[in-house]
């Protein structure tokens, strides 16, 4: 029933299919590039414009990861760490808000549960990762690692749930899971292990599960338009994207100008009554009758970070946006021969004593190579004229502020540059977008790395054969959302790739 559909061909961060090399504690495969470093004069080896996978992977490893000696499992370095736990702590208080509540379920799951739901399971199981072995012997029965927690949690749920006073029931956990991806992992968009939420709630009625999903989604574009400063477009997948053991799929998409790939951000899945049926989660209604619960699924990953990373670096590196950053004004010292160098550690010193006083994270050294989005220099002449120059490492944009107002003007550039990141990466994706009416229209925007604006009959037999047509060297073009904003379809048009009448717009793209 629930068979996963063939995934298209997977992209590394070069955006073309590519064998990533496999990575030793070394760091993976890099050769040399001192020579090219010397001549760019800037942090990095390569541009992000020349060699978009190269960029990426290097970029990274300014302290975000280091590569690890299992291939496609990575070590999240206290620098990504620190965003992941900013962006945690705005979420978990959200959903709490809505009255959901953490819990913790195992990481193994029995063979007998994921065989319960082994039509789902299908398509996915050459991804499912299993212990075999204790020590030298082998298990009496093999465990799973789990790669999502539906079998783990809802054989609980069923339990749990009697009457109509146990609905609804909300739970999340934020834990690791484990996918064996086979196709060219990449740091954080695609990783054997990764660190997420996953939510699972169950409900009385559809009207409350399909009002959860949007709040949910709401909530993933917050993270992604307030948190991390990438613009995304909210939507709902087609029938062949959408998770095959749910009723309907919503999601966020960003969409990365480079590669020219759409890339699914965050997914808020409603459920329908399907797991209820498998799982017998049912519940005794007000009249005593017997019912199935509608439940809602939502995830959002450490796939965030790889999206903002690749949304904004530039070719000096990383450019963190202020609310995510863990460090968010370095102060740099300036002193030059004969000049009154106490005078200028003592400016520093003053100076981030009261960034810290105003609750604004700061840095008393040479951190901006790591994105770090504000820098204040100290040097002779500021010291003279009682002032300090800040540099934004968003724009290079440099001032001087009077050191009276240190704090006022800090707080006021930090949300400049947190909305400047917004409209330049929107700006950016929308000069990407193109609105296309015919089948050789978009054939030409895929190839210009568009992200393509289609009106389209809907039906899962055309998306198929687009990605049947598309298919290639950089992998096949899918559908990525219907966005819920739609322009107006105007009467008669009529769908792209099949010349039936158009039923919505909707977007495709290649993606990761
Ligand atoms: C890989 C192996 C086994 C994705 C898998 O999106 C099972 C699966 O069920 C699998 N990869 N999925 C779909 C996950 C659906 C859903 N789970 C809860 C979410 C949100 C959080």
């Amino acid at each position: 029933m629930f068979v996963k559909k063939k995934k298209v061909e997977m992209a590394g961060p070069s955006g073309k299919k590519e064998k990533v090399a496999k990575a030793g504690p070394s760091g993976g495969g890099g050769k040399k590039k001192k020579d090219v470093k010397k001549e760019t004069g800037l942090g990095l080896s390569v541009k992000k414009d020349e060699n978009f996978g190269e960029w990426y992977s290097e970029v990274c490893k300014h302290e975000m990861i280091e590569y690890y000696d299992i291939s496609g499992c990575y070590i999240l370095r206290p620098w990504s760490m620190a965003i992941w736990e900013i962006m945690q702590t705005f979420f978990d208080a959200e959903i709490k808000k809505m009255k959901v509540k953490n819990c913790y379920f195992p990481l193994f799951v029995s063979p007998g549960v994921l065989e319960k739901e082994k039509d789902h399971i299908e398509g996915f199981a050459p991804e499912v990762a299993w212990v075999t072995k204790s020590g030298k012997s082998d298990l009496e029965v093999p465990i799973a690692i789990r790669p999502t927690s539906e079998t783990v949690m809802y054989p609980y749920y069923s339990k749990w749930i009697r009457g109509h006073r146990d609905l609804p029931l909300k739970l999340n956990q934020w834990c690791n899971v484990v996918r064996w991806e086979f196709s060219n992992p990449t740091p954080f968009i695609r990783s054997r292990e990764f660190l997420w939420q996953e939510g699972h709630t169950a409900f009385a009625s559809k009207e409350e599960a399909d009002k959860e999903v949007l709040e949910i989604l709401e909530l993933y574009r917050r993270i992604y338009e307030e948190y991390l400063a990438v613009p995304v477009v909210k939507g709902m997948k087609s029938e062949n994207e959408k998770f095959a053991g749910g009723l309907y799929t919503t999601s966020v998409e960003a969409f990365i100008p480079n590669t020219g790939r759409g890339v699914q951000g965050a997914t808020s899945h409603c459920l329908g009554q399907n797991f209820a049926k498998m799982f017998e989660i049912n519940f005794e209604n007000e009249k005593g009758e017997t019912e199935m619960v509608w439940q809602n699924s939502w995830a959002y990953s450490t796939r965030t970070i790889g999206v903002m990373i690749m949304t904004h670096g530039d070719d000096k590196g990383l450019i963190l946006p202020p609310k995510v950053a863990s460090v968010q004004v370095v102060v740099i010292p300036v002193p030059y021969k004969d000049a009154n160098t106490q005078g200028i550690f003592d400016a520093c010193t003053a100076t981030v004593a009261a960034l810290s006083e105003a609750g604004i994270r700061w840095k008393y050294s040479n951190w901006e190579m790591k994105g770090v989005p504000l820098r204040i220099e100290i040097g002779p002449r500021d010291l003279e004229n009682d002032q300090v120059r800040t540099v934004r490492r968003d724009n290079g944009v440099k001032e001087d502020i009077p050191r009276g107002s240190l704090v006022e003007h800090v707080k006021e550039l930090l949300e400049k540059i947190q909305a400047n990141m917004y409209e330049v990466a929107k700006q950016k994706r929308e000069a990407c977008v193109e609105e296309i009416k015919t089948w050789d229209e978009f054939i030409v925007a895929l190839n210009k790395k568009k992200l393509i604006l289609a009106p389209w009959c809907d039906e899962e037999e055309v998306e198929r054969d687009v990605k049947a047509r598309t298919k290639g060297e950089t992998g096949a073009a899918k559908t990525l959302c219907s966005p819920f904003e739609q322009p107006e379809l105007p009467e008669g048009t009529l769908c792209f790739a099949s010349g039936k009448p158009a039923k919505k717009w909707t977007y495709w793209g290649r993606s990761y």
